[in-house]
């Protein structure tokens, strides 16, 4: 049954290729774009995904913080920021930031995700102090902070070269990196939407000097604007070479474009069809990347849920307070799912829930309570 399925798609060499663990190329990506068969690529992904974790769906309990929404980068697909000299920006003291851990003092939290707009006034001693006061506040606290463009400009105010830079900001409490500011490596793209800043070989640079200071980080591709098949495919290629190259990444996720309030509010917001395509052929395409996060904020818990059977292998996590989509326009900013219902997401979708850290290690305490997976041969097609 399921044979004559993949048969009758035209994808059988590609299944062939992921038993055989081959890596798929260029033109077998632009493939999966084009084929109307998506539960055929699902299926496909989710032999990777259950090659490399079995059954376990991750999720993590975690803060976002985001310092400064000024930006002199002027993006078109974003919401977030507020240009110099807009009365809307705002900076976040290093006690404003200490007041947001607040809140959670007595309680449990693995990871605070924190990330701004490039803003020009901000010294470098700025950023130091910051990470400073978190790590004073959570010294338990990962702390996940700055894009690759973020530290282009850290670079820059630092006025030393980033590798020193980067010491400084470790010494500081800086853990890892998050993925975001790849959006997508198409010079075309660059030039339309977020021609002021760091071009696509800019940002490869930076993440190769942070994978050889140490760090790790994640990627991402942002998806559902002007971008083509082809464009995307190469993206995701270039990542799966930086990784060869580096291992450094630990986690890719792609990110739904959100068009409200932005510059181009006129295009329509992705589907679930397509949030599904993208997070599976992400999976098949890395293969050398071992997670894919389905971010639940960005394509709803119920395609995230879903995603799960798609390729992706994790959830992100409780988030609270997220403010780069919906914001300037008056929504509400704070969104959260609670573990509970983290759990009832994932168990409903018959995988197995396990809180992990940052670093995907499985922290001491949940090991008891943690189910963890089957993680069986690939289901083969008969
Ligand atoms: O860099 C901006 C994107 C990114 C919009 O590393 C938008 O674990 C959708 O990178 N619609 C920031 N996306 C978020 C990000 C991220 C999120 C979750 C987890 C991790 C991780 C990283 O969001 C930006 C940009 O690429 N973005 N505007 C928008 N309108």
């Amino acid at each position: 049954m399921l044979k004559k399925t993949i048969d009758a798609s035209g994808l059988a060499d590609l299944h062939e290729k992921v038993l055989r663990q081959e890596r798929l190329t260029h033109d077998d990506g632009k493939r999966l774009y084009e084929t109307p068969h998506l539960t055929v690529v699902g299926y496909l992904a989710n032999l990777v995904r259950e090659r490399k974790n079995g059954g376990r769906a991750y999720y993590i309990k975690n803060l976002h913080i985001n310092y400064t929404n000024v930006c002199n980068k002027l993006c078109k697909f974003c919401s977030f920021y507020a240009p110099p000299k807009d009365e809307r920006g705002y900076v976040l003291s290093p006690e404003d930031v200490v007041n947001r851990l607040r809140p959670y003092d007595g309680l449990p939290l693995s990871e605070v995700h924190m990330v701004g707009g490039i803003n020009p006034q901000l010294p470098f001693s700025y950023y130091l102090e910051v990470l400073q006061a978190i790590k004073e506040e959570r010294p338990d606290v990962h702390l996940k902070a700055f894009t690759m463009i973020e530290l282009a400009q850290l670079e820059r105010v630092a006025k030393k070269p980033l590798a020193e830079a980067l010491m400084d900001l470790k010494k500081a409490g800086l853990d890892s990196c998050p993925g975001g500011g790849a959006e997508v490596f198409s010079d075309r793209v660059h030039e339309e939407l977020f021609r002021a800043k760091l071009d696509n070989q800019g940002w490869f640079d930076v993440a190769r000097t942070v994978h050889l200071s140490g760090l790790r980080s994640n990627a991402t591709m942002l998806y559902g604007h002007i971008e083509t098949d082809e464009e995307k495919v190469r993206h995701l290629i270039h990542m799966r070479e930086l990784q060869d190259e580096t291992g450094g990444f630990l986690c890719f996720i792609p990110l739904a474009f959100d068009p409200k309030n932005t510059e181009l509010d006129h295009l329509p917001v992705t589907t679930g069809e397509q949030n599904l395509r993208e997070i599976a052929i992400s999976r098949l395409l890395l293969d050398n990347f071992d997670h894919i996060k389905a971010f639940w904020i960005m394509i709803t818990p119920p395609i995230a849920q879903t995603a799960m059977w798609y390729g992706a292998d994790d959830i992100d996590g409780t988030v609270a307070h997220y403010e780069i989509t919906h914001a300037l326009g008056g929504d509400t900013h704070h969104q959260q799912l609670s573990e509970e219902e983290l759990l009832v997401l994932i168990k409903e979708a018959h995988r197995d829930p396990v809180e992990r850290d940052t670093l995907y290690g499985i922290p001491e305490e949940s090991k008891q309570t943690t189910v963890l997976a089957r993680s069986g041969p690939d289901m083969d097609a008969s």
